[in-house]
């Protein structure tokens, strides 16, 4: 029997998913009467430090915890399980941590995207039991601003590459903690979690210990869905967002047999989009959270969900806050939302305004579960136009011109799955997302979804430059290369795509091999 250490935010389906496929049982913490009767200890954190400290404390959950700790029992850290075992966050100064480790956590300050979001190595300093038939080459999932600084090294288990070296996993006794996701590490992270539930394994140091390690590309599988007109949910595919085949509604398959093969085919992340959610109401679209639920039992790679990530009132008058639209998905297994329309229509307010009112759904969805919980997808059209000047929106030069020989371009976001363009830029909108709190840009292209002649690295270079959070480049795969093209023409963290992989032209696994050596992945 595992405990479960829930405190309430963020999605711990995926780690109770990883622990029953394992065999084991989990109970979830409901008392710190628990805390002190438990044999192992599992706490994943996500979220926001304070947040998660303030929860602890309102629960009673500090002293228990403590208790529990300085007894040497089991426990597992994970992400903000993780950082709560120290002194103080650079995220949430004047709140205390636990204090079991000596150490602050800080925030990243770097060049490069922050998040840290992705997979990424570990340099191993010391044996563990939980290394017990790892190769010690494995690449394990990320996704944090924040770091921890333990003040004795003999702590530090994993250190990791990102910018400058940090540490990634602590161990002191029984204590084990990482920064990384095993429940969200594929194999190797069901592995290291296997190993820690087992009694009895031996401190294991694998034959490859890495001395430094490097963030890999993502290559994320994206599956549109939506009702047919039979009222089944089917993965569907545009030609530029139109879905529709002579009459009908594409149909590409069920959603979660689906996500199932991509994940044994090495997608690095599952993104679900809810096309039609604009007019649909999520949480009275009860197939979607259940597709989610069942995808998370046995994919243990990251799920995003997007589509219709709103506040919305229903037929009864009751409204719900997008907040709790992305809490409904958070508890049943994904691990970023994605707001699409709703995101436009923020940042038009914001503009307009000038203030932040603190209540929109990025804002309010990332001062919960974090800011790398919440991506914003851009659907933007592009216009032409004759010179630089002829639109106040930021323009650039093209290399291929338009109908008329226009040498100009500029980014038209769109809403309700491309069929409202608004007066708003991509680049713009991406900027202003960041500022109010998303940690990642999923940036789709409607002239190039479905037509496989590559993505649009002119758009994609424009929105990266004005972000520095990461980018999803999206929309156009039609062959090996362009992946290729697009993390060698572009500084783009990841690449999306669909059709090809639906229809089996190009299989993950084909991807991975032809930019195997050339760029770094996991594989
Ligand atoms: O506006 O918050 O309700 O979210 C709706 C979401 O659904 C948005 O993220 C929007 O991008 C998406 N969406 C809406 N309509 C469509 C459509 O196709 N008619 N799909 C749609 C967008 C774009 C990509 C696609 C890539 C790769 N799909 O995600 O998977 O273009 O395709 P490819 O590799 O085949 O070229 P809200």
């Amino acid at each position: 029997m595992i405990t479960l250490l829930d405190y309430g935010a963020g999605n711990v389906r995926s780690v109770i998913n990883a622990i029953e496929s394992l065999g084991e049982t989990v109970k979830i913490v409901s008392s710190g009467a628990d805390i002190l009767a438990a044999e192992k200890i599992v706490f994943p954190g996500v979220g926001a430090f304070g947040n998660m400290m303030q929860i602890l404390h309102r629960k009673g959950l500090v002293e228990p915890l403590k208790a529990y700790l300085s007894s040497n029992r089991p426990f597992l850290g994970i992400c903000l399980g993780l950082q709560a075992l120290f002194d103080k966050s650079e995220e949430a100064p004047g709140c205390e941590g636990l204090g079991i480790i000596p150490g602050v956590v800080k925030r990243f300050t770097l060049e490069l995207a922050v998040p840290h979001i992705g997979w990424n190595g570990i340099s191993i300093r010391k044996p563990s039991k939980i290394f017990d038939q790892l190769e010690g080459s494995e690449k394990f999932y990320f996704v944090h601003s924040y770091y921890v600084a333990p003040l004795d090294a003999s702590a530090v288990l994993t250190t990791t590459d990102y910018g400058d070296g940090f540490v990634s996993g602590i161990q002191r006794g029984n204590i084990i903690a990482t920064q990384f996701h095993p429940e969200k590490s594929g194999r190797a992270g069901l592995r290291l979690l296997k190993n820690f539930l087992e009694a009895g394994s031996h401190p294991f140091l694998p034959a490859r210990t890495l001395n430094s390690t490097r963030l890999a590309k993502r290559i994320i599988a994206c599956l549109d869905v939506r009702s047919n007109d039979q009222g089944d949910l089917v993965v569907t595919k545009g030609d530029r967002y139109d879905v529709r085949e002579e009459g009908a509604v594409r149909n590409l398959g069920r959603p979660v047999e689906l996500a199932g093969r991509y994940y044994e085919e090495g997608a690095d992340e599952i993104t679900f989009l809810n096309i039609t959610g604009f007019r649909d109401f999520p949480l009275e679209d009860m197939p979607m959270l259940e597709v989610l639920k069942q995808t998370s039992r046995t994919v243990f790679v990251p799920l995003t969900i997007g589509g219709g990530i709103r506040n919305y009132t229903d037929k009864n008058g009751r409204q719900y806050s997008a907040l709790e639209v992305a809490s409904e998905y958070f508890r049943s297994g994904a691990d970023k939302v994605s707001i699409g329309s709703d995101a436009v229509l923020i940042v038009e307010d914001y503009l307009k305004s000038g203030v932040k009112s603190g209540r929109s759904a990025i804002e309010e969805i990332a001062r919960v579960y974090g800011n790398q919980a919440v991506v914003v997808s851009i659907d933007p059209r592009r216009v032409y136009v004759p010179s630089p000047d002829a639109v106040r929106h930021p323009v650039i030069e093209t290399r291929r011109p338009g109908p008329d020989g226009e040498r100009y371009c500029w980014y038209q976001c769109t809403i309700k799955g491309g069929r409202e363009g608004r007066d708003l830029d991509a680049v713009t909108l991406a900027r202003t997302c960041e500022d109010l709190g998303a940690g990642e840009i999923l940036l789709n292209c409607i002239d190039r979804d479905g037509t496989r002649l590559g993505f649009d690295i002119e758009l994609i270079n424009a929105v990266k430059k004005a972000v520095s959070i990461p980018v999803i480049a999206s929309s156009g795969a039609g062959r090996t290369d362009h992946f290729l093209e697009v993390f060698t023409k572009t500084a783009a963290e990841s690449a999306l795509a669909a059709g090809i992989f639906h229809r089996r032209e190009v299989p993950i696994a084909t991807v991975k091999k032809f930019l195997q050596g050339k760029v770094e992945i996991r594989l």
